[in-house]
């Protein structure tokens, strides 16, 4: 992320005295800039102003901004909260028609970038880039236990990827495919000295490498706990463990990562995966890990350093918890993590000031467990209010159980005490839970949203297929309150809910980003200026087009190719005005992008048809909008 991205919007914005930018008043409206540097005010400020209420009137801003994944649709979106307005949506591992995510240049590139050498052979006849993803688990980066602001990770766990976006622009910027790992389930981030690592589970087992060589001898499979570095996007190491990986998280000081198994018996069906009583889960000791990386106690697999740590390893360490645990916490205290029983009825906490011993040999794995309270039927996941208090979804009770980790350890101590605060009825089956700030030292016991697997009756019939349901649940007070309830479409397993003070995007591209660098290199290399120059440079069969837009025009009221060539179009935004982005589509072309403020856009595609074809903006920017077109001549080859 540049330096210049952070600054230019408000400067250049009080220079603007363009045509364009009356035009974009006119169009647009103005003023939702001021709005924006009030919210990013102070957290105390706003924390003031209405506590209770989550109505957010119009032309008020939320407090809060929620990453959610989308599941199987492969985006992430994001939602203002309180008021559960969908603010945006960040294409992934998805293809998106309205912004030309994998079409454009820019975009096929991050697309294809960081995949395998044999899935880029894999899907070479399939157009180059995978069509479909699921994002499970979004995360931003920390530093110091907190949001810094700088990024969003999030996994594919349907093509085993792992992304990063930028939130100074709110784009994706890198995706990586991850070797030896087969699916990436749990993906949480390193909160401590900062991220650091992107911590990621292996769900699945399978053979390394996957050629084909193994294939019934489950015996033979295994799975991968992968730390990549979120600087620079790369694997760092990896882990080979005993059973599988469902979810992960990791501590407040920067020395263990934990994951949870709920296949310890490596079965490959139902029957034999939950045959055991107990399952476990798996700890990674961090500084040990690199200091094995460092002396060379690894095998290098699929290009990267690969660390036995089944058991017996001095790297891991197991322990047993009750069938098939699913979510694994963090408490904002720094002190207790919750595994989240699933198959059972209880939560196991731990202490991770006990691990140290652990790893020495001073106490057995149970002898880290300090609380295991019986919640109810289903418990998934925990989510924290700051104050002493884990709030657990019950899927198969559909209910959230408020409960006190304090009065827990007493129970499990002996004493008579019932840990369990609160069961509050949701709708219906919730998976995760979120609270405000509390997955990180800074959790401030507002919010909580349950995000409810099904909606069955809560909304008007849309068909067989029935959105989820995301409920807001006010936990300010002593009791649970549900306040909103909202449709979300496929499917928000996930979310992190963030203070707006922690998240600065800019209004307008720089044009030294690194986004389309690529573009400016060749434009340099062809002596064009993207902002002035509108020509088309033949370079043998390949063809560039260089169009600056302004509203309401592009540069080039035509351009002509000749069938067969591969055409490159460059669009250059020029209007440096807040919410004016352009469309730069081609009819019966299958071509259409979004050209943000002072960005750069380019698409590559084959004249393959002769004829006229219209060329139009997509993205309605100017009153005279509909008239921002030109036309494309495709002369056809001489037979
Ligand atoms: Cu519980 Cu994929 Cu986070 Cu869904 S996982 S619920
Ligand atoms: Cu430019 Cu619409």
């Amino acid at each position: 992320m540049s330096e210049q991205s952070q600054k230019p919007g408000v400067n250049r914005r009080q220079l603007l005295g363009s045509a364009a930018f009356a035009a974009a008043a006119g169009a647009a409206g103005v003023g939702a800039g001021t709005g924006l540097l009030a919210a990013s005010a102070s957290p105390a400020l706003a924390q003031a102003a209405e506590r209770h209420s989550h109505e957010v009137k119009p032309g008020e801003l939320d407090e809060y901004y929620t990453f959610f994944s989308s599941g199987q649709t492969g985006e992430v979106r994001v939602v203002g909260l309180p008021s559960m307005r969908e603010l945006m949506r960040i294409p992934v591992f998805n293809r998106c028609s309205a912004t030309g995510w994998g079409l454009t240049n820019e975009s096929r590139k991050i697309l294809t970038e960081g995949l395998l050498p044999e899935e880029k052979e894999f899907l070479a006849d399939k157009g180059g880039i995978y069509l479909n993803g699921d994002l499970h688990h979004p995360h931003l980066s920390f530093t110091d236990g907190t949001y810094d602001g700088r990024y969003l990770f999030a996994n594919d766990k349907a093509n085993t990827r792992v992304c990063r976006i930028r939130l100074d622009v709110m784009k994706c910027d890198k995706i990586i495919q991850l070797p030896n790992q087969h699916t990436v389930h749990g993906l949480r981030v390193q909160k401590y000295p900062r991220t650091g690592y992107v911590f990621c589970n292996g769900e699945d087992r399978a053979p390394i490498p996957n050629d084909g060589k193994v294939l019934n001898d489950p015996k033979q499979y295994h799975a991968i706990f992968t730390a990549v570095d979120g600087d620079t996007m790369k694997v760092a190491w990896q882990v080979m463990v005993d059973g599988n990986l469902d979810n992960v998280d990791c501590d407040y000081q920067g020395k263990y990562a934990f994951a949870t198994c709920y296949n310890s018996e490596e079965g490959v069906n139902l029957a034999e995966m939950m045959a055991n009583e107990q399952d476990w889960i798996v700890i990674f000791d961090l500084k040990k890990i690199e200091e094995a990386v460092a002396k060379g106690d690894f095998k290098t697999m699929g290009g990267v350093p690969v660390i036995d740590g089944r058991h017996g390893s001095p790297y891991t360490r197991y322990i047993p918890v009750a069938n098939s645990p699913h979510g694994i916490n963090t408490a904002p205290d720094g002190i207790h993590v919750i595994a989240n029983g699933k198959l059972s009825p209880t939560a196991t906490v731990f202490d991770v000031r006990k691990f140290d011993d652990l790893f020495a040999g001073k106490i057995k794995p149970r002898d880290t467990v300090v609380a295991e309270p019986e919640l109810g039927l289903g418990p998934l996941h925990t989510a924290y209010d700051g104050k002493g208090f884990a709030y657990t979804t019950l899927f198969i009770d559909s209910q959230i159980c408020k409960w006190s980790i304090e009065d827990a350890k007493r129970a499990y101590g002996g004493e008579k005490v019932n840990p369990i605060r609160q069961k509050l009825d949701v709708h219906y089956q919730p998976g995760h839970n979120h609270t405000s700030m509390g997955q990180t030292k800074e959790a401030d016991g507002q919010w909580l949203i349950s995000l409810n697997k099904f909606s069955k009756d809560r909304f008007l019939n849309v068909g067989p297929l029935k959105p989820e349901n995301d409920e807001l649940i006010d936990i300010s007070g002593d009791e649970m309150v549900i306040v909103h309830e909202g449709p979300s479409f496929a499917e928000p397993h996930d979310a992190t809910i963030v203070h707006a003070s922690k998240i600065n995007p800019v209004h307008i591209w720089s044009r030294d980003d690194s986004f389309f660098a690529d573009a400016v290199a060749q434009a340099k290399a062809d002596g064009v200026d993207l902002k002035l120059d509108a020509t088309v440079i033949r370079d043998g069969n390949k063809v560039r087009v260089y169009m600056p837009s302004s509203a309401p025009a592009f540069w080039l009221e035509d351009f002509t190719v000749k069938q067969d060539d591969e055409v490159t179009v460059y669009v250059t935004n020029i209007d440096e005005v807040e919410d004016l982005t352009h469309g730069f589509a081609i009819v019966n072309y299958g071509v259409n992008m979004e050209i943000g403020p002072n960005a750069t856009a380019s698409v590559t595609f084959k004249a393959s048809k002769a004829g006229v074809w219209w060329y139009y903006c997509s993205w309605f920017c100017h009153a005279m909008h509909m008239e921002m077109k030109g036309r494309m001549f495709v002369e056809p080859r001489s037979a």
